[in-house]
């Protein structure tokens, strides 16, 4: 029995490896195993001899039993030693680089002036670039022989031979999307329509696509006061300072009277600083809306009136950043991105009039 433990014993502790150590159980205590194999012999034996070997017996098993799972449990311990040594990791580096994208000028400012405008009751309409050429144009009072319904002016969409339907364009301002909004609504009416537009025009200051914002407000005694108000207020809380206006008798088709209106600006170093000095800068066009314009919008000019107005974002986001080519607005260089683009989290900056 001793040199059976012994021999047992060190069996296991040379085992290498799990299916080793399985082998040495099986050897020894498995059905087959030579304790079992004796245990069944002591049906044979005396009944004094049968107590005394059994309890021999019966202590050599559960001592190699202990023995194996002891050993066992040194093994799974090394193994996942090996393991923790093998897949270790620093959980304090610092974390990988990751690019994050920028919000473009066009959306930032997009956005403040969406809250600037809403802070005056203006809700945001939006609707296609590809329009009609009678909400592009007829609906906005552009005769057929004005210069802008031209091709070399305006993106006309191809038509096949003998499709005789009437033109689709490329809107050329979101002036359209107000006159949906007219006709869904009806009066009274506050909207703003910000969106890209389309014109055939390429230079430093000018893109086949850029981007406006229009608005409306229409009411039974609206009027040009109104507007002035209005815009003040928006200039201010946009540049973040008190900026004089200046309203300059102009023609437009859609409005009647007409203006354009300048900010007060002055040049430092080469900088522009908008609302200082007495230099103006043509910034928006606006207007009292043409009757023709409120009865293609489904609204009655005998007893409703409103002021529009017009501006380029592109161009307003120019001149509050800082940025000097409106090209560079669409070629999605990753530097000028990065450098003139607006962190995700930044809220828009807009000041309280
Ligand atoms: C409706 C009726 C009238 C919008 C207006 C302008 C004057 C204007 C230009 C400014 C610079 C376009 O971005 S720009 O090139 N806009 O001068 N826009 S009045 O008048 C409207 C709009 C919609 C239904």
């Amino acid at each position: 029995m001793d040199q059976l433990r012994e021999t047992y014993l060190a069996r296991i502790s040379a085992a290498a490896d799990a299916a080793a150590l399985e082998e040495v159980r099986l050897a020894a205590l498995g059905k087959k195993g030579e304790i079992s194999l004796m245990m069944r012999e002591l049906g044979k034996m005396s009944p004094e001899e049968r107590q005394t070997t059994g309890k021999a017996l019966n202590q050599l098993r559960d001592e190699l039993d202990s023995a194996l799972r002891a050993r066992k449990t040194t093994m799974e311990d090394a193994a996942l030693d090996e393991r923790l040594k093998a897949e270790w990791l620093d959980v304090t580096l610092p974390a990988r680089h990751r690019a994050r994208g920028t919000i473009h000028p066009v959306s930032q400012v997009t956005e403040e002036c969406t809250a600037i405008f809403a802070d005056m009751g203006f809700r945001v309409a939006e609707g296609p670039q590809i329009e009609t050429d009678w909400y592009n144009f007829d609906a906005l009072n552009i005769a057929p022989e004005h210069p802008a319904r031209q091709e070399h002016d305006t993106f006309f969409m191809h038509r096949a031979p003998g499709d005789n339907r009437p033109p689709h364009v490329l809107r050329t301002h979101t002036s359209p999307v107000q006159i949906r909004a007219m006709q869904e609504q009806g009066a009274p009416i506050r909207v703003i329509a910000p969106g890209r537009v389309y014109r055939m025009d390429m230079d430093q200051t000018h893109a086949p696509m850029f981007h406006q914002i229009e608005g409306m407000a229409i009411d039974r005694d609206i009027s040009m006061a109104n507007l002035k108000w209005v815009l003040e207020e928006f200039f201010t809380a946009f540049f973040g300072t008190k900026v004089k206006t200046r309203f300059r008798a102009s023609h437009f088709p859609f409005t009647e009277p007409s203006a354009e209106v300048d900010i007060q600006c002055s040049w430092v170093n080469g900088q522009l600083r908008v609302g200082e000095g007495d230099g103006w800068l043509e910034v928006l066009g606006s207007g009292m809306m043409h009757p023709k314009v409120l009865r293609a919008g489904g609204i009655d000019p005998d007893q409703w009136q409103g002021f529009a107005f017009g501006m380029g974002i592109d161009r307003m986001a120019m001149l509050k950043y800082g940025i000097p080519d409106l090209r560079a607005f669409f070629e999605s260089d990753l530097r000028w991105l990065r450098h003139y683009g607006f962190g995700a989290l930044e809220a828009p900056s807009v000041h309280a009039g």
